[in-house]
């Protein structure tokens, strides 16, 4: 793993309806990010939080579409973008930091260039697979992997100024367990690998993460780690917008990336959805921050 990381802090929470997850990044901090990793031996860079600036939605894109805030989200992952391309460019690990999980559209913009064939990990409850027509909501952070593939509202789609960013067979989708109909026939038509919680029942995590590491080693030259809180059981993380039950325990969340950090595949990480408006003591906030140090290298020895 690159010993150089750049923190970015994305206060987002207008790609969904629920106030608080822009305090994730703060949350995180708090919860002592950068004492850990230093601990590790990682030099550690926070450039803080982005500046999420609302942009008027004017009446046309209010009748055109019905997905909430668009051009607010799409300024933002724009910048994001942008920013995430010179960390990299600049040889550094950009660790990004949620706000919801909009915020994957900008990060998969930036990272995406450097890669010929990058690989997603999207350990979630949810596919994040929606389109406007698909979306029972209009919340943009479950569309954000369909955008990432090509598929969506081009104000999306063409964030630094290429599309896709991801090919289908280069995502591995982990956790899922609430998939909307089109979804579900999103997957199949794209022939996306799903571990659902049923795989995970079934083979256990360590056959799920090492199935999954060998099939990206094949195939990809980088990965990224796109981790929802909320692909965490709502007991182990229950400060998030979307809560499904019957999750991925913090144990299980661990040994996953612990086996990422042997495998040394991961090239950036972002880490969404935390809200401690909605936490228990913060522990979900403390449980990105133990699931970090995992994927860098705490071996707990
Ligand atoms: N997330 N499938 C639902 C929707 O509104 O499209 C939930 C999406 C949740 C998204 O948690 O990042
Ligand atoms: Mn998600
Ligand atoms: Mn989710
Ligand atoms: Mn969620």
């Amino acid at each position: 793993m690159n010993k150089e990381v750049t923190i970015i802090g994305v206060p987002m929470d207008f790609g969904q309806t629920r106030r608080g997850v822009d305090m994730g990044p703060s949350a995180i901090r708090y919860a002592g990010l950068t004492d850990r990793l230093e601990g590790l031996g990682y030099s550690i860079d926070d450039e803080g939080d982005l500046n999420i600036k609302i942009v008027n939605e004017s009446k046309e894109t209010e009748i055109t579409t019905n997905l909430k805030n668009l051009k607010t989200v799409a300024e933002a992952n724009d910048k994001l973008g942008q920013k995430v391309d010179q960390v990299i460019s600049s040889n550094r690990f950009p660790l990004v930091l949620g706000g919801d999980h909009s915020i994957a559209i900008g990060t998969l913009a930036g990272v995406s260039k450097h890669y010929e064939n990058l690989g997603v990990i999207w350990y979630d409850a949810h596919g994040d697979l929606n389109t406007g027509e698909t979306s029972p909501s209009g919340n943009i952070h479950g569309m954000s992997l369909a955008v990432s593939l090509g598929l969506g509202h081009p104000a999306l789609t063409n964030i630094g100024g290429y599309s896709p960013k991801v090919k289908p067979e280069n995502v591995v989708i982990i956790g899922a367990r609430d998939l909307d109909p089109g979804e579900k026939q999103l997957i199949k038509e794209q022939g996306i690998k799903v571990y659902t919680m049923h795989e995970i029942d079934r083979l256990g995590m360590t056959t799920v993460m090492s199935e999954t590491i060998n099939y990206l080693k094949e195939r990809t030259d980088g990965v990224h780690l796109s981790l929802d809180l909320d692909g965490l059981d709502p007991n182990d993380a229950p400060g998030v917008g979307t809560p499904v039950a019957g999750g991925i325990s913090y144990r299980e969340s661990h040994l996953a990336m612990e086996m990422l950090s042997e495998a040394n595949i991961i090239t950036s990480a972002e880490f969404v959805e935390t809200n401690p408006v909605l936490d228990k003591y913060n522990k979900t906030a403390i449980a990105a921050v133990a699931l970090i140090s995992s994927l860098f290298g705490d071996t707990l020895l």
